[in-house]
């Protein structure tokens, strides 16, 4: 036991020397001051985000702040989902420099994807889905090379789908469903090659003007086939009916005629 010791006060001195003790980040710094001041919070569920707290938020091993994760004295996770969070997402996001994960899931947010993110170069995880943001998805967000999950699934997003996208080789997990994204599904994304994971018509279905493969090919602007028959038999059946009407209305009329004219007989005065 005795050995064992002196090895681990000797890890410890190790560890001190090759991780400086956590020195204030400013760029975290300014990452959650403006964050905190671009989301509201009406229900206070990030009650220990103080100015306090940012100027050294990864001062104990791990920080402690809500929903954020230190990683060698930076901030390199942000997971606060489920938060009833409303207001927008500060550009200020791209000073926290480390972040690998950002899920800001299952809020209010509105307003855009800030096209700042593609600074974030260590980004693996972005998961924004369940909010209300709008506007495109940035054409520079593919520049976060090791991006392997994109889910923005319900929100209100418009515009195309940048094709660059297709091209990250790290993606695993692509997920636009319900939105408002338009036009065509980049050949890049849609048919990935090689080992590169593809993705199946639940990472795109319920965008309107969306179209392309995987997707079903969109219904034509024409009547089909269903309407035109529709139609056919409907006016065939409305002209039927008309028909049968005046018929009626003719014989009817003929009738009150012939009564009339036998009860006029009946009723002549027999000279
Ligand atoms: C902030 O809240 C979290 C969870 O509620 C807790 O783990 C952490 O210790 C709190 N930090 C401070 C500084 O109060
Ligand atoms: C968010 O809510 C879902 C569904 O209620 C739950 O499964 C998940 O664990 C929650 N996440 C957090 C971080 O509270
Ligand atoms: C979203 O958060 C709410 C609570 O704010 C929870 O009831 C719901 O289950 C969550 N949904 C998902 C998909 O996590
Ligand atoms: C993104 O967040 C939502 C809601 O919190 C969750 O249901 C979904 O599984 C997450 N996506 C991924 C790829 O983990
Ligand atoms: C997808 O790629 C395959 C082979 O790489 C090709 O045969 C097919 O036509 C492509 N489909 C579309 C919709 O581009
Ligand atoms: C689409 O892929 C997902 C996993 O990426 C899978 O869970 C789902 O069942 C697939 N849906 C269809 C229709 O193949
Ligand atoms: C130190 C640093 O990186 N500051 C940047 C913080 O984010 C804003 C908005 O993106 C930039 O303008 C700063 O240069």
């Amino acid at each position: 036991m005795g050995v064992h010791v002196p090895k681990l006060s000797l890890s410890l001195i190790l560890i001190s020397i090759f991780l400086p003790p956590s020195t204030p980040d400013q760029k975290d710094e300014s990452c959650l001051t403006h964050l905190f001041e671009s989301f509201q919070d009406p229900i206070g569920n990030l009650h220990n985000w103080t100015k306090l707290a940012f100027s050294n938020p990864c001062s104990d091993f791990n920080s402690n702040l809500v929903g954020a994760t230190c990683n060698n004295g930076r901030i390199y996770k942000l997971s606060l989902q489920n938060l009833s969070l409303r207001g927008s997402i500060s550009p200020y996001i791209s000073n926290c420099t480390n972040l690998q994960s950002l899920d800001l899931s299952n809020n209010s947010l509105t307003g855009p994807l800030p096209d700042e993110l593609h600074y974030l170069v260590n980004l693996a995880v972005l998961n924004l889905s369940s909010n209300r943001l709008s506007g495109a998805i940035p054409p520079s967000l593919p520049m976060c090379f090791y991006l392997n999950v994109i889910d923005l699934h319900d929100n209100v997003l418009t515009g195309t789908i940048p094709p660059q996208i297709g091209s990250l080789v790290r993606l695993s997990v692509f997920d636009v469903s319900n939105n408002k994204l338009s036009g065509p599904i980049p050949a890049s994304l849609g048919n990935r090659t090689g080992n590169l994971p593809r993705f199946n018509v639940s990472s795109y279905y319920g965008n309107k003007d969306l179209y392309g493969y995987p997707l079903p090919p969109m219904k034509s602007k024409g009547l089909s086939v269903v309407a035109i028959v529709g139609i056919g038999l409907g006016s065939g059946l409305l002209s039927l009916a008309l028909s049968f009407t005046v018929v009626c209305v003719w014989l009817r009329a003929t009738e009150q005629k012939t009564a009339a004219e036998q009860e006029g007989k009946i009723v002549l005065p027999d000279y």
